[in-house]
């Protein structure tokens, strides 16, 4: 049954739903490896890509508090924190850590019940104030959502003051899974599915660019990821505004879904048949906090062509029981790529190469 499916992927023909479900469901690792690794190849080459960036959570406060988030906690519980914008500038000083200057700061945090949509102008502007080169990737799809409900100016003029205090890109997340079912029993607050992409849709008419996500190894069955796959493609045959797709695999430490930590088998697999159903998606990021460095490492190899970045500092995957260390050197991140046999290649928030010693 794969034959017909090589015979698809090398002849550069779509995969069907049909078809990814076979490819889920089949145990031929190594041979749906290989035909996501034709596909990175053809996409990326030898190409394997990093970043010198720092995460910041400006805050766990949330009034969502999905059932498998434990990074989450609601107003005045114990272990709940909010910066200020002063803690966050900061944070972005450059640290022993990193040689260079990071290129970029991915900032993700809870839907806050009480801060105003000026904090978050604000935090903009100053960032960019004390670093102007900096991009700012910041805010998922379900915060955008709560800002455009605070902000009273819609979801294409939220956006757009965002984008005018200096937001340069959008992360993937809050996407999980977008069968209602399976995530009303996830995220029973969270917005739908459709309304994640609608935002997704509303973001890239503006012109900004954004990535996108899905949780996977909890409640959900190879259907629902598969279903979840196709509306991604579907979106980007229409917007092309989606960079690059990261599968999470689910960390269940602390959390109220139980279950156990994905396998290594199965990362791979979502990883390689995210790579052959996305064929519209430039770029496969294997999200080394959660994966791994050698699940990483090795997803190079079955369609991966991204591992992210230093990091410096992670929460949300900590809080979950993540297992791996909590920030990469650049030149670590590079030695697992070369022994990958791939090319590093240091890029910056669009893709583009970034000049030694700049
Ligand atoms: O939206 C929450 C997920 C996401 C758990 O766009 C969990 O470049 C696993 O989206 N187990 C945030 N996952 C992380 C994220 C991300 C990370 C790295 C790069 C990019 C990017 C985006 O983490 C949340 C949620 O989907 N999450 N809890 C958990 N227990
Ligand atoms: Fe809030 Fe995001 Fe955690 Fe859900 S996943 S509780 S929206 S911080």
């Amino acid at each position: 049954m794969l034959k017909r499916i090589e015979e698809k992927v090398r002849s550069g023909e779509r995969l069907t739903a049909k078809d990814a479900l076979r490819l889920f469901e089949s145990d031929d690792l190594f041979r749906i490896g290989r035909m996501a690794s034709y596909v990175a190849a053809k996409k990326n080459g030898k190409k394997a890509f990093f970043i010198r960036n720092r995460h910041i959570n400006p805050t766990n406060i949330c009034i969502n508090r999905c059932r498998f988030c434990a990074f989450s906690r609601s107003k005045g519980e114990e272990g709940a924190f909010e910066l200020t914008i002063d803690e966050m500038v900061r944070k972005l000083r450059p640290s022993s850590l990193t040689l260079h200057p990071f290129t970029e700061v991915h900032i993700v945090g809870g839907l806050h019940p009480e801060w105003p949509f000026e904090y978050y102008i604000r935090m903009l502007r100053e960032i960019k104030k004390h670093s102007p080169k900096l991009h700012i990737k910041a805010f998922t799809a379900v915060e955008i959502d709560h800002l455009s409900d605070i902000s009273g100016l819609g979801l294409s003029g939220t956006i757009n003051a965002l984008k005018e205090a200096g937001l340069g890109s959008m992360p993937g997340g809050g996407a999980e899974i977008f069968d209602p079912a399976i995530r009303n029993r996830l995220c029973p607050e969270k917005i739908s599915g459709q309304r994640w992409l609608d935002v997704m849709q509303t973001a890239h008419s503006t012109g900004l660019k954004t990535n996108a996500t899905m949780l996977y190894g909890h409640i959900e069955a190879y259907r629902h990821r598969v279903d979840h796959l196709m509306r991604l493609r579907k979106l980007q045959d229409r917007t092309g505004g989606f960079q690059a797709f990261i599968p999470l695999a689910y960390h269940p430490k602390n959390t109220e879904v139980q279950g156990g930590y994905t396998s290594g088998i199965d990362d791979l697999k979502t990883i390689a048949i995210s790579r052959l159903v996305l064929d519209n998606f430039a770029h496969i990021k294997a999200y080394w906090v959660m994966l791994g460095e050698k699940i990483s490492q090795l997803a190079l190899r079955f369609g991966a062509d991204d591992i992210d970045g230093t990091i410096i500092e992670e929460k949300i995957t900590r809080a979950a029981g993540a297992l791996t260390a909590e920030h990469l050197a650049a030149e670590q991140l590079t030695d697992m790529i070369l022994k990958a046999d791939k090319v590093p290649v240091e890029r910056d928030s669009f893709y583009r190469k970034v000049k030694p010693g700049r």
